[in-house]
């Protein structure tokens, strides 16, 4: 059971932030309400859930799952893939420290926390364009010494592994058909998404309930075999940023 969960306000100037949606200009207005209807729906699974202030310096920095990966035992500060994106950890870290004992990514390697999937005391760590080897294999050491195990998983579409796969309980992934025969997956169940959802891909599994993006009915109707209450989120806004579900909270 999670009973935490850090976010972060979008800022104004959030369209600044890195994309390759095409999907139009997000609205800040707009944005706000989703954020405030997300963390209301952590709230409502019963987290505590603690609002950081904007950072325009950071247009990124509301998706904060990216800076930070957080496990029972410890908090692991990353190296942002994106260079611009780099720094949005230092007003993250001294709240992260006051959970856990913190492990750092050191340069040259670098991870984006949006690669890293973990089930239960196993870690998938994606290598993407964000995510390299070096920072991977740190990360692993990390992990390891806490006592976790990993595997590296290649990211070949999406900006992140979890653009493509999470973990929805009941020993199950959600997966796009082209990571569903990857050979460490091999022990799950998995729910295939349809070629024209793959969006629902980025759905967040808190406390026995699935937060899923508002939209996609096929993927819907597939989790409801799960029996776990499903709430649709519309994270319109997000999504034109490269965001989504998962990006948008650290839960621990
Ligand atoms: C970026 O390109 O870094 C942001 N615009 C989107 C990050 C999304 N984060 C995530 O999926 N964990």
């Amino acid at each position: 059971m999670f009973t935490h969960a850090i976010t972060r306000l979008p800022s104004e100037n959030f369209a600044n932030g890195l994309t390759t949606a095409n999907l139009g200009r997000p609205d800040y207005q707009l944005i706000l309400k989703q954020h405030h209807a997300y963390r209301q729906a952590l709230l409502g699974l019963g987290l505590d859930v603690v609002v950081l202030p904007a950072e325009p310096a950071y247009p990124d920095s509301y998706f904060v799952e990216d800076p930070a990966i957080v496990t029972p035992k410890i908090a692991i500060i990353t190296r942002a893939g994106a260079p611009a994106r780099r720094g949005e950890e230092t007003s993250l870290a001294p709240f992260l420290e006051y959970y856990r004992p913190l492990a750092h990514i050191q340069p040259p390697g670098t991870v984006d926390g949006g690669d890293v999937l973990m089930v239960g005391e196993h870690f998938f760590i994606g290598l993407s364009e964000r995510t390299n080897l070096l920072g991977a294999k740190l990360l692993a050491e990390h992990l390891a010494a806490a006592g976790y195990t990993s595997e590296t998983v290649p990211v070949a579409a999406g900006l992140h592994l979890k653009s493509s796969v999470n973990y929805v309980g009941e020993n199950t992934l959600l997966v796009t058909q082209n990571l569903s025969g990857y050979p460490g997956f091999a022990g799950y169940e998995k729910l295939i998404l349809d070629d024209d959802e793959p969006y629902a891909a980025n759905t967040l599994w808190v406390n026995d309930s699935l937060l899923m993006p508002k939209g996609f009915p096929k993927t819907k109707l597939k989790l409801s075999q799960l029996r776990m209450p499903i709430i649709e989120l519309d994270v319109s806004e997000v999504r034109k940023m490269d965001g989504g579900l998962t990006c948008m909270s650290l839960r621990f």
